[in-house]
């Protein structure tokens, strides 16, 4: 999508700082970082939330929870301490950017309930 921040960063016209990437999906450092290990992990293709997903993207997904944030986890080093995977969706969710994007948090000890 031509204005979509997330997707410059995924065709590269944007910097960003990569963790992780491959053909689908990319994961680069949060500009704001709220832990010390604090990564978004996107699909490259515009997708605006979880609520715009289709049946069209269970691979993708799936791929995302099954491998890419678990390939996050380890290569960040939070496998073991553990860490927190969270997708806000919508106005009330707090999402900011219109772009599908999974923050994954780790580092520190988290809090419940969030803010
Ligand atoms: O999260 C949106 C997140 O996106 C927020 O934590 C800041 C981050 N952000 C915004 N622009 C950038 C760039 N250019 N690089 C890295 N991180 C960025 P939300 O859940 O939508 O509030």
């Amino acid at each position: 999508m031509a204005d979509c921040i997330f997707c410059k960063i995924a065709s590269g016209e944007i910097p960003s700082g990569k963790v992780y990437e491959d053909e689908s999906v990319l994961a680069f450092r949060d500009l704001e970082p709220q832990a010390p290990t604090h990564v978004l992990i996107i699909p490259k293709k515009h997708i605006g939330s979880i609520m715009a997903l289709t049946g069209a993207d269970k691979e993708l997904a799936g791929h995302i929870l099954t491998e890419v944030a678990p390939a996050v986890a380890r290569s960040c080093g939070v496998d073991e301490g553990g860490f927190r995977l969270v997708a806000n969706t919508g106005a009330d969710g707090g999402q900011t950017v219109g772009h599908l994007h999974f923050h994954l948090l780790g580092g520190r000890s988290m809090t419940w309930p969030p803010g």
